[in-house]
């Protein structure tokens, strides 16, 4: 009876000695590096996991796991369960977070030419924002990014931004007067604003909710599918078409990551990041289209701006547009309103 005892003990103990030796050997091998490893993309977003742009990330997520047999995981977080379009995109300078996909107001925070394309007013349609962005002087931003330790690897979309607020339908500038406005954190926005007669207040995505709740601030300005899928109408009562800014986002990578891939890892994710940024596009358009429907539904009241209050809007933001061409530097703006109307012929 001893004996078979300890036959079994000796046999158990041979079992988990194997069994640690053989996973420590293969993770070892995996976290030392060389063929085997498999590397793992953390990529956040600030919007919740109803919006175009969640769908795009897993959309990404699906090509690169393909297409890398597995040598590439993607794990996706969403709600800002990450952190905040500039704390994120701070993450991916140290590599402490592989993605984020923000808006190019707070990435002006990093790169200041990106302000160019929170310029209001600028893109008169989404066909031609495409054309532009994925053009030569769309890349030519995006290779300004390395400068930042980071990879710009495709533009995807936000969209056209309208304003809504709890106090008052806005049809003119004069509207906006001393109304307590969210804006993103980017400097250009809260001097446009303020020049309309708003009063601005810079905020991250994850508070914006709470703060129209509490009537911290009486508006914001997004999207319609951003405002319908983040029930921004549950603390909202009125959305006008100002269609202020086209806003887009960029897919970015932390430079130290994207160093460490082989060239074929580099190219799949570069790809990847394109084919799914056309994807999002797609849906992103499909909701705007009908996420105003949704939003009057839900109970907003919708007011036009007619061309004449929007031209009106346009003269008491260009003194700001000059200053901040000022800054950037003319021939910069310049190549980017000479892209737009080559793209819009
Ligand atoms: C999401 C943001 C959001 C933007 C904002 O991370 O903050 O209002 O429109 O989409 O980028």
């Amino acid at each position: 009876m001893k004996k078979r005892l300890s036959v079994i003990l000796i046999a158990f103990l041979v079992l988990i000695l194997a069994a640690c030796g053989g996973d420590n050997e293969g993770s070892g091998e995996k976290e030392k590096g060389g063929e085997g490893e498999v590397k793992t993309i953390r990529a956040g977003i600030g919007l919740n996991d109803a919006h175009p742009q969640y769908k795009g990330l897993l959309k990404f997520k699906e090509i690169v796991e393909e297409k890398t047999n597995g040598q590439i995981k993607v794990e996706t977080y969403h709600s800002g369960q990450l952190g905040d379009d500039r704390t994120m995109t701070e993450a991916l300078q140290i590599g402490s977070q592989e993605v984020v996909i923000p808006s190019t107001a707070p990435l002006a925070n990093f790169v200041p030419e990106f302000s160019i394309f929170d310029f209001p007013f600028l893109f008169p349609s989404e066909e031609v924002a495409d054309k532009v962005l994925d053009g030569e002087v769309g890349q030519k931003f995006l290779d300004q990014l390395e400068s930042q330790n980071l990879v710009g690897l495709a533009y995807w979309e936000n969209g056209f931004r309208d304003v809504t607020n709890s106090k008052r339908a806005i049809a003119t500038a004069a509207d906006f007067k001393g109304l307590k406005l969210r804006t993103m954190e980017n400097e250009l926005h809260l001097e446009a604003f303020r020049a309309l007669g708003a009063n601005p207040t810079p905020m991250a995505l994850a508070e914006l909710f709470t703060a129209m709740q509490q009537g911290t601030v009486d508006g914001q300005e997004n999207p319609y599918a951003t405002i319908y899928l983040q029930k921004f109408y549950e603390v909202q009562d009125h959305v006008s078409n100002t269609h202020h800014i086209y806003s887009p986002f960029v897919f970015l990578m932390s430079k130290s990551f994207y160093d460490g891939l082989t060239e074929e890892q580099q190219t799949i994710v570069k790809e990847a990041a394109l084919e799914s940024g056309k994807y999002e596009r797609e849906l992103n358009r499909e909701a705007n289209n009908q996420n105003l429907a949704d939003l009057e539904e839900a109970g907003m009241t919708f007011t036009e701006v007619t061309p004449e209050a929007r031209q009106e809007m346009i003269d008491l933001v260009q003194p700001v547009l000059d200053k901040y061409a000022e800054k950037i530097g003319k021939e910069k703006v310049q190549e980017v309103y000479d892209a737009i109307e080559e793209a819009s012929k």
